[in-house]
């Protein structure tokens, strides 16, 4: 597949339609009413195992056929990008097919459940790539315009040198003992729990805002609740439970002390047992000069502090990120008038398009979503040595 033409209608399939299927849905079609593209998208198809679920969120989600079968749906001539949401069993199978049909590839992250599985998806998109098929992780925290602020700072030399990254992901959506077993409990669905859906996300952000990587860990996972009801529905981050229990299998939580490749020191802490805390993704990073940090709560606010040499006055300050000339503030409205959690996917889709329209590797790319995966398995490895890990390079 080469570059795409300037305009051109590219077609995507996407599989899988539930909470993560609908943030990216909602991010193909919106992204063309608030950015000019080089290409434009068209929402082709759905898949999904049933029918009748699939048609349903064909005609909520705004796609033009639903599909059943995905293998059918990644060979067809039709089909340009395939947009991967389904749990991260089926990650590899489906990108690879995909990628070895000559289709441009967005995965959910983390991009897969082992280090072998996303070993063959990055040699799959090495392979492709020659023939100018891109594919790219789904780390949408990367856009948040205030991280990518942030990011800007950093490389002017804002903070200075890096020393600490203080970084959580709290949740409390099954502190309930009783709430059921749904797949993101289920390691041979799943992968992992806080550590691989949620720890994922600091520790590609940790990365991406550093430049530096995770060379060395210790860490520590653990399971409050290890017996559930079995799930009988269940809807994102919602589910109802019928009768009989079954075996969790995943972490609910999990802790790592890490150095990075810069010499800063690092800590993680990923945990679905933060009562009280719905979505707390909060990161700071301390430098030589400064300090930054971000809380996804108030995503549109990044707390800066400079040392200027007059401790009586000088102190974090609040910038709000919604001017115009801030990461990819141009496309949405005046100044102070913020965004939301979704706007990280419609950023997302829209630098994978034009990535797609340049003929250039979108960041970050299932390179960078294997070495992610190769820090999640040395933290479940440290836990299990009750020792200190040195991540691959
Ligand atoms: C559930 O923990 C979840 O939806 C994650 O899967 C997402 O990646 C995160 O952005 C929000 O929480």
């Amino acid at each position: 597949m080469a570059a795409a033409s300037p305009g051109e209608r590219l077609n995507v399939a996407m599989i899988g339609y539930s909470f993560m299927g609908r943030a990216h849905a909602q991010a193909w079609s919106t992204v063309g009413r608030h950015f000019d593209l080089p290409v434009q998208p068209h929402m082709k198809v759905v898949v999904g195992r049933s029918a009748e679920k699939v048609e349903e969120a064909r005609a909520k989600l705004g796609f033009e056929e639903a599909a059943t079968d995905w293998r059918e749906v990644v060979a067809r001539d039709d089909i340009d990008i395939v947009d991967i949401c389904t749990p991260g069993s089926s990650h590899h199978e489906i990108a690879i097919a995909a990628l070895e049909a000559g289709k441009h590839v967005l995965c959910e992250k983390p991009l897969a459940n082992t280090v072998e599985e996303a070993q063959a998806m990055a040699d799959a998109a090495e392979k492709a790539r020659v023939n100018g098929v891109r594919s790219m992780v789904a780390f949408n925290y990367r856009r948040v315009p205030a991280l990518a602020h942030a990011k800007q700072l950093i490389e002017q030399g804002v903070i200075g040198d890096i020393r600490h990254v203080r970084a959580v992901y709290l949740q409390d959506w099954i502190v309930d003992p009783e709430f059921p077993l749904v797949w993101r409990l289920q390691a041979d669905l799943a992968g992992s729990g806080a550590l691989g859906d949620i720890g994922a996300h600091i520790i590609d952000l940790a990365q991406h805002l550093t430049g530096a990587t995770v060379e060395e860990l210790t860490g520590h996972t653990h399971t409050f609740v290890t017996e559930r009801p079995l799930a009988e529905g269940s809807d994102g981050l919602s589910a109802t439970g019928s009768g009989g229990t079954g075996p969790v299998t995943v972490d609910d939580a999990a802790l790592v002390i890490a150095r990075m490749s810069d010499g800063a020191l690092a800590t993680f802490e990923a945990s679905r047992f933060a009562t009280g805390r719905k979505n707390g993704l909060r990161i700071e990073l301390n430098g030589s000069k400064g300090s930054i940090a971000f809380d996804l709560e108030r995503l549109n606010e990044l707390e800066l502090f400079t040392a200027d040499g007059t401790p009586a006055t000088e102190g974090f300050r609040r910038i709000l990120v919604t001017e115009g000339d801030q990461p990819y503030m141009e496309a949405w409205w005046p100044p102070g008038h913020i965004i939301g959690w979704e706007h990280s996917f419609v950023h997302e889709v829209r630098d994978l398009l034009v990535a797609i329209a340049e003929g250039k590797d979108p960041q970050p790319g299932f390179a960078e979503g294997l070495q992610v995966q190769q820090v999640l398995d040395a933290v479940q490895s440290a836990s299990d040595q009750r020792g200190w890990v040195t991540v691959p390079e």
